[in-house]
């Protein structure tokens, strides 16, 4: 039993191992971050690179992302435990005309974890979605998740309608796509390649 077992019932989309393998790594007391790095989500680059070699098509990465979701709705728990101070509030969604969604769900759930007020749109969210609960949850920072190089504009399109109306909300960027570089190219506030450079980065963010 291994975190290989973890990565392969993730490439063999098989939801039924993948949970039980998942299940194993806790009760053997493996590290989430571990599960998390070297199981599901190094299994998931993985899958993005059979499927640029047009080994596997569409249907076959959906099958592998329904089999990464069971995983980590087992790590959920553990992932949201933690600090219970209240930290600041987040708006969090993947931008307009991206359906990609499991890196931005761990996103979300590791900043609970941490004490954050999370309020997650889902996919396909605009900029007028993203101000208006911005405003009504007063929140203190707006996370834009992107997977696709064609959906990244719109979130400069975002951090210049915050600059423009005169908003105070700090905006932050990520997805597999997304670099430190374009991040200060559009002037959001913080970036990271991952969910745990994600929170560090808010509770910069919203450090009084
Ligand atoms: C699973 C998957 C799908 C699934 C998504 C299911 C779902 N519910 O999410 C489905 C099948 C729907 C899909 C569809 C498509 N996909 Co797709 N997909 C993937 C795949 C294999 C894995 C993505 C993933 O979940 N990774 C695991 C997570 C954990 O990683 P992550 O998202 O990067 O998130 C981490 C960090 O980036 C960061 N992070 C994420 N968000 C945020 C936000 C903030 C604020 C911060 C700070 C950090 C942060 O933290 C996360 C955790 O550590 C990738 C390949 C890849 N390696 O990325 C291709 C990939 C992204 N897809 C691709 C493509 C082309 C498509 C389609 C266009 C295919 C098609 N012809 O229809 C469609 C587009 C649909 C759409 N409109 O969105 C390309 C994109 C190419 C490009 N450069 O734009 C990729 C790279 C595959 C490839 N190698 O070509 N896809």
């Amino acid at each position: 039993m291994s975190i290989q077992d973890i990565y392969d019932a993730v490439v063999e989309f098989s939801i039924d191992k993948v949970v039980a393998k998942v299940n194993a790594e806790i009760a053997n007391k493996t590290e989430v971050s571990e599960i998390l790095r070297n199981g599901l989500i190094a299994a998931m680059d993985e899958v993005g690179q059979r499927y640029s070699e047009g080994e596997f098509f569409v249907p076959e990465m959906l099958m592998a992302a329904k089999a990464m979701k069971a995983g980590l709705e087992v790590l959920k728990p553990l992932l949201s435990q933690g600090d219970s101070d209240k930290k600041g509030t987040i708006v969090i969604g993947t931008v307009k005309g991206d359906l990609h969604d499991i890196g931005k769900n761990l996103v979300a759930m590791m900043m609970e974890g941490a004490g954050f007020e999370v309020y997650d749109l889902g996919v396909d969210v605009d900029t007028e979605k993203f101000l208006a609960t911005a405003k009504e949850k007063n929140a203190d920072v707006i996370c834009m998740s992107a997977l696709l190089t064609t959906t990244m504009p719109s979130m400069e399109v975002t951090v210049k309608a915050i600059r423009e109306q005169g908003l105070s909300y700090k905006t932050m960027v990520g997805g597999a796509p997304v670099s430190e570089d374009f991040a200060k190219k559009i002037g959001a506030d913080g970036w990271s390649t991952d969910a745990p450079g994600a929170v560090e980065t808010a509770r910069k963010l919203t450090a009084k």
